[in-house]
């Protein structure tokens, strides 16, 4: 298969919800040396993107999208294992990461909190559906100097601008850099939120991580 027959597949297996085909384009990708990275981007990334454009238009339902997301979760496992370990001696930063609270989204944030990790950041992942004052306790606890918010719907993005709120109160907004994604988050909300960075994925919100804590790639 050449590089975008597999894109294509990628995006197709996720589309038609079937995993095996899934893992199937994510190993054939691996025993190709494709970019892992490019595969989730380019390939299964756009294919969960069409999902949530059927299920919009009532074309895809509910369970659809749970074997969907399966499908997706299955493939980028397998992707993963083929990151390159890039960890520097010791760890670059520390990051407190969750899905903002009313919000069960986690696909976009798991993979983040790996990429984050063969960067050599600690990543302190709380899951997802995360109260706002967990946080706030975590960063208090580990002193992490960066948060990063993720928030997939319009209902549960005002959460991070709680959160923007609920570090200032507490006093330590100054001591963190904070980060925002999902697919419903914009640099616009970012900046109108007083957010440090948004990031469209995980690869440039590496980068963007990277540049805040003042480290070259
Ligand atoms: C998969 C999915 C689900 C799965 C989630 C499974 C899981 N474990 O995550 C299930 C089936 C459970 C689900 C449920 C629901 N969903 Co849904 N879902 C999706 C879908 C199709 C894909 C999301 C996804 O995984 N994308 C792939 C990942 C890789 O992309 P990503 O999340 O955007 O992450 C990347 C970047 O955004 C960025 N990033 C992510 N987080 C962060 C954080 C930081 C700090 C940074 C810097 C970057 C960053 O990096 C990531 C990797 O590159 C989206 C459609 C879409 N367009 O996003 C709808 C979508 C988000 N869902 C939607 C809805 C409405 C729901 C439900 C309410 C449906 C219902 N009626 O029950 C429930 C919500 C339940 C709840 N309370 O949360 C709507 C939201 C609409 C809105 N504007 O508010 C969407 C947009 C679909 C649609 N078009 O209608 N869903």
């Amino acid at each position: 298969m050449s590089d975008l027959e597999i894109l294509e597949a990628a995006k197709a297996a996720v589309i038609a919800a079937d995993e095996d085909a899934a893992t199937k384009v994510a190993r054939q990708a691996v025993a190709q040396g494709l970019d892992a990275l490019k595969v989730i981007n380019e390939g299964f990334t756009p294919g969960m993107r069409e999902v949530g454009d059927l299920f919009e238009r009532g074309t895809m339902f509910l369970p659809e999208v749970i074997l969907a997301s399966e499908a997706m979760v299955a493939a980028v496992g397998v992707l993963e294992e083929s990151l390159p370990d890039k960890k520097k001696d010791g760890h670059v930063a520390s990051i407190v990461l969750g899905t903002i609270e009313g919000d069960v989204h986690d696909i976009g944030k798991g993979i983040l909190a790996t990429l984050m990790r063969v960067y050599g950041f600690q990543v302190h992942d709380l899951g997802r559906d995360v109260p706002l004052t967990s946080f706030l306790e975590k960063v208090k606890q580990t002193g992490a100097g960066l948060v990063g918010s993720s928030a997939l719907m319009t209902t549960t993005m005002v959460g991070q601008k709680a959160l923007e709120k609920m570090l200032k109160d507490a006093g330590v907004r100054d001591q963190v850099k904070t980060m925002v994604g999902g697919a419903v988050v914009t640099q616009y909300w970012a900046d109108r939120i007083g957010a440090d960075a948004y990031a469209e994925n995980a690869q440039e919100a590496v980068a963007k991580a990277l540049e805040l804590v003042g480290h070259d790639r």
